[in-house]
């Protein structure tokens, strides 16, 4: 299979890690990125030793759209043939109504899962576009799809990102440039624990009583939307675990 370079935003943690251990376990060059360095080290040496693999990492905030760009223009000539970009960082920042809504909580929000996929998609496209072909994937959510109690504005921040996916689309369609989005529901990872500011108990609480949605589980949907073949783009992509039917039921024992 040919060998792609693929960008993950948010590759610390989650949907992102664990995406970058599919792909480099298949054999493919990884540019891995987060904030937090001393994670994006370790997990950029885990993949050189166990899969043998070319890895890049780049630590940079996403909602700093200087040093989104700062980051992307130091990419070595070969390491900007990107094949693929996961634009999957993102969080939910508090949960609650809007009217005791807090503010950096919306800022944090929108800033990383709206401005921030952007600034990311803006740098790199330009290098999409050279080359004719390339695939972003955007990771959006149920919550992009349907609006609940307390979710507002995490909920606004993924309808945004489900229009900006429809809308780049448009964008790219005479480039030869796939765009995906994928949708999951609940899944187990430490999005809730940052929605919860570190609260673990009401975090767990998110996932009891059925089985969710795993990490892995969304890195295989990544993985096969980016295999396959060229002229073939799953453009939307809505997935739960079976316990679920939308954002509202949840079949929990
Ligand atoms: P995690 O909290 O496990 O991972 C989030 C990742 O995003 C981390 O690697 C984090 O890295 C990165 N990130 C967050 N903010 C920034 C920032 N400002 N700049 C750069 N990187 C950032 O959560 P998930 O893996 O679950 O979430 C991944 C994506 O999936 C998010 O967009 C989320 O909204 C979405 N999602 C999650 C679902 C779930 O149920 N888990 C369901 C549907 C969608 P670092 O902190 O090192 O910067
Ligand atoms: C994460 C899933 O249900 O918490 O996007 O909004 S949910």
């Amino acid at each position: 299979m040919e060998k792609k370079i693929v960008l993950i935003t948010g590759a610390t943690s989650g949907f992102g890690e664990a995406t970058a251990k599919l792909f480099a376990k298949n054999g493919h060059s990884l540019i891995i990125t987060g904030r937090r360095k001393e994670r994006l080290d370790k997990l950029s040496n885990e993949l050189i030793s166990e899969f043998n693999v070319e890895v890049f990492p780049l630590c940079f905030d996403v909602q700093n759209s200087v040093e989104v760009e700062k980051a992307i223009s130091i990419l070595p000539e070969k390491w900007q043939n990107i094949d693929v970009l996961v634009n999957n960082a993102g969080l939910a920042s508090g949960y609650g109504t809007i009217q005791d809504g807090d503010i950096e909580d919306w800022d944090k929000m929108i800033n990383t899962n709206v401005k921030g996929l952007l600034y990311v998609t803006k740098n790199i496209t330009p290098l999409l576009i050279k080359r004719g072909k390339g695939h972003i994937i955007n990771i959006g959510s149920t919550a992009g799809k349907e609006v609940y109690l307390n979710g507002g504005v995490y909920c606004a921040s993924k309808h945004a990102v489900d229009a900006i996916s429809k809308g780049l689309r448009i964008d790219l369609l005479d480039h030869g440039i796939k765009v995906t989005q994928i949708c999951p529901g609940a899944a187990e990872t430490e999005f809730s624990e940052v929605r919860f500011h570190g609260d673990k108990e009401k975090a767990k609480n998110v996932y009891k009583g059925y089985q969710p949605m795993s990490a892995e589980d969304i890195a295989e949907l990544i993985y096969y939307s980016a295999t396959l073949p060229a002229h073939l783009c799953i453009n939307d992509l809505v997935v739960t675990s079976l316990a679920q039917a939308n954002s509202f039921y949840i079949n929990r024992e």
